[in-house]
């Protein structure tokens, strides 16, 4: 089964999508997700003039085998860029394999190890009681987990809340039928908006957010909190013992994970679970992490990682240590990057945790999809290979638009981690 046709499809429906579709000899079609927030012109370029060409003649079943081509004869290794692109030819190879085979593709992973795939709901808030009303809101969604971010009082925007619907100056997408609903950190802007942080005010309100919503929310209803990069490593060990009392799932991303010593510093100072690497690309990326057992939870995507292959070996790799899956799945992962997620979290044994925000209705227009959110639990469903159709007419609809994810400033204007 040889690779006829190579596209690169880009599409923005709620937002910006990059999608690989490859057309085979025998008419098997495979889609993947190379999707990169904030920067997809790049990852379409590398798809289109350095990669694209070099699949048509290839093998389809060879997956393995055209990875390491991909990575290896590039000379230059790693990267986001490059390893959305593999993963993006990856994810569609696998496809066009599970559909060969007539199966769906978590099948060929090794089968089902579990019914269903628990997911995290991202419940936010300006104040208390936004975010109360919010976790409430996911609850009747179904979610049986979810992600804490609150407002902290003096600053104006911040990561992972939804802006308050009294808020002035706050560009959503009022075209989205969602724009409310869900928060989407990427702007339709000719340039990055700027926000604002100051981590102490944070450390100090963070504590108390937790003890309100233990006490509403009871002990059992596992909640989890992303840092974003924004501590050093002696705050987040500060902030993890803070929140020993409230239990937390985990506490993700709390230093530049660049510095994989700096967890060091942080686990010898509390016992709250540490989650990390959502901007990673490789297993290099986690060897220390790994193999020192300084996080709990792997927070890579499908989609960054090199696709289904390389991060199974990171998962594979991070189970000799105990540590489990919590797969990235904001809305910049496209349905077909979820759905890779999906069939991969059915299949291994060290499953965790999987991040799911439904995506809006034009997305969905765009992308069929066979996977299923019920009471709490995501499944892949049964079609053959990933389950998801794009249709491109709709794609078409929605052409390219520049947007950019925003960045922080501290009081005194220098840039800070966002
Ligand atoms: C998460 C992430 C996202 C990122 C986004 C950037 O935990 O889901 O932190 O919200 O900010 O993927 O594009
Ligand atoms: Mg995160």
């Amino acid at each position: 089964m040889r690779i006829e046709q190579a596209e690169v499809i880009v599409t923005s429906p709620d937002r910006n999508f990059i999608t690989l579709k490859l057309t085979t000899d025998t008419g098997i079609t495979g889609l993947g997700d190379g999707t990169l927030n904030g920067r997809e012109p790049a990852v379409v370029s590398y798809l289109k003039d350095s990669v694209a060409p070099l699949l048509i003649g290839r093998d389809a079943h060879q997956i393995e085998d055209t990875w390491q081509f991909l990575y290896r004869s590039a000379y230059w290794r790693r990267g986001p860029v490059t390893m959305a692109a593999i993963s993006a030819v990856d994810v569609a190879l696998w496809d066009i394999k599970a559909k060969a085979a007539g199966m769906p593709l978590y099948q060929l992973l090794g089968g089902a190890s579990r019914t269903g795939i628990l997911a995290y709901g991202h419940g936010s808030g300006a104040s208390t009681e936004e975010l109360f009303d919010s976790i409430r809101m996911h609850q009747e969604m179904g979610f049986q987990a979810i992600r804490v971010q609150s407002g902290v009082p003096g600053l104006r925007a911040i990561y992972g809340v939804t802006p308050s619907k009294t808020d002035a100056g706050v560009v959503t997408d009022p075209g989205s039928p969602d724009a409310d609903q869900h928060y989407e950190p990427a702007q339709r802007a000719a340039r990055p908006p700027e926000e604002d942080w100051d981590t102490r005010a944070y450390l100090r309100h963070l504590p108390g957010v937790f003890e309100a919503v233990r006490n509403e929310f009871g002990p059992d209803l596992p909640l989890l909190h992303d840092g974003h990069h924004r501590m050093t490593p002696i705050q987040a060990a500060k902030l993890g013992k803070a929140l020993e009392p409230y239990d937390l799932f985990w506490l993700e991303d709390c230093t530049p994970a660049e510095n994989q010593e700096a967890l060091r510093l942080v686990r010898q100072h509390t016992t709250t679970p540490l989650a990390i690497g959502e901007v990673f690309n490789s297993v290099w990326d986690y060897r220390q992490l790994i193999s020192e057992q300084l996080i709990d939870y792997v927070r890579s995507s499908v989609t960054h990682t090199g696709g289904i292959s390389h991060l199974r070996k990171i998962l594979d790799f991070a189970a000799q240590y105990q540590i489990k899956s919590g797969i990235h799945g904001p809305t910049d992962i496209s349905p077909v990057g979820m759905a890779a997620a999906l069939h991969l979290d059915l299949a291994i044994h060290n499953f965790g945790i999987q991040e799911y925000m439904p995506h809006g209705q034009r997305t969905n227009s765009v992308f069929q999809q066979s996977y299923s959110f019920i009471e709490g639990y995501l499944h892949p469903g049964e079609r053959p290979g990933l389950g998801v159709d794009l249709d491109v007419d709709a794609a078409g609809r929605y052409p390219y638009e520049t947007a950019y994810l925003p960045f922080n400033r501290l009081k005194d204007g220098t840039v800070h981690d966002w």
